[in-house]
């Protein structure tokens, strides 16, 4: 029997990237995954996706994050069978622009101020009190390395990444009476749409990674699944991965 048959996982930001990478692996392991983003579309194909490869359900949740009353609603009203959560994988996060603060649109503050840190906790307090009632669940945040460092040009998309970083230490104190386990995994360089997203430019997002290897999301997906795969006992806090060839946040190495 697969490791993690007919656990339900919740994934937000499951549309793409590490997202989606992660709700293929798990389901791949035997979770059933619920599937939360704003691009229907896309979700709906994954869900086939899951289906066809894994012979495993799936559920669309349209759900924008940042809206606090959809958030506790729609989670509310999942039908019966979705309801019992065993894993909340807090994934959904961008950053928006690298200009100095001073110089930078406020509104991308915002998007990801809202995004990052408030969606993540609207979506955690809907899950988390099911959890500690049914006595189990793991959540797992997608951190960043920039949650470790600041970095030129990262003010406060790396500021909403120590933020997820004071929410997921705070969390594992609140439920440490609990069986729950609260974990954070931090990417340096993954090539998903995060760049071209950040930089509003497909070329110059291409350029970021240029001549050297990064991590793909499901390079990072398997480290969810040996995460929420440890015994019961062991409980992942923050797990830092960077591709072989990036140091830290400013050190990379590149071949021409
Ligand atoms: C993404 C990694 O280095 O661009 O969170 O901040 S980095």
């Amino acid at each position: 029997m697969r490791q993690l048959t007919n656990k339900i996982a919740l994934i937000t930001g499951a549309s793409a990237g590490i997202g989606r990478a992660t709700a293929l692996a798990l389901a791949r392991e035997g979770c059933r995954t619920i599937l939360v983003g704003r691009r229907v579309d896309r979700l709906e194909k994954l869900k086939k996706e899951i289906e066809n490869s894994y012979q495993q359900e799936a559920y669309v949740l349209e759900l924008d994050i940042r809206k606090k009353e959809d958030v506790l609603s729609k989670i509310k009203k999942l039908p019966a069978n979705w309801q019992a959560v065993d894993i909340l994988i807090n994934n959904a996060g961008m950053a928006k622009g690298i200009s100095k603060m001073q110089d930078s649109n406020v509104d991308d503050w915002d998007t990801m101020i809202d995004t990052n840190v408030k969606g993540l906790l609207y979506v955690t307090y809907a899950i988390v009190p099911g959890m500690i009632e049914r006595g189990r669940g793991d959540i797992v945040h997608l951190g960043s390395i920039a949650g470790h460092e600041v970095y030129p040009g990262g003010n406060i998309y790396c500021a909403t990444k120590h933020a997820v970083h004071a929410i997921e230490k705070a969390l594992r104190i609140d439920v440490v009476d609990t069986p729950l386990r609260v974990s954070s995994i931090d990417p340096g360089m993954v090539e998903t749409e995060f760049s071209e997203v950040r930089l509003g430019d497909k070329e110059k997002a291409k350029a970021v990674y240029q001549g050297l290897k990064p991590l793909t999301g499901a390079d990072i997906a398997e480290l969810i699944v040996f995460v929420v795969t440890r015994p019961a006992h062991v409980q992942i806090g923050e797990m830092t991965v960077f591709p072989t060839a990036q140091a830290s946040a400013m050190v990379a190495h590149r071949t021409k």
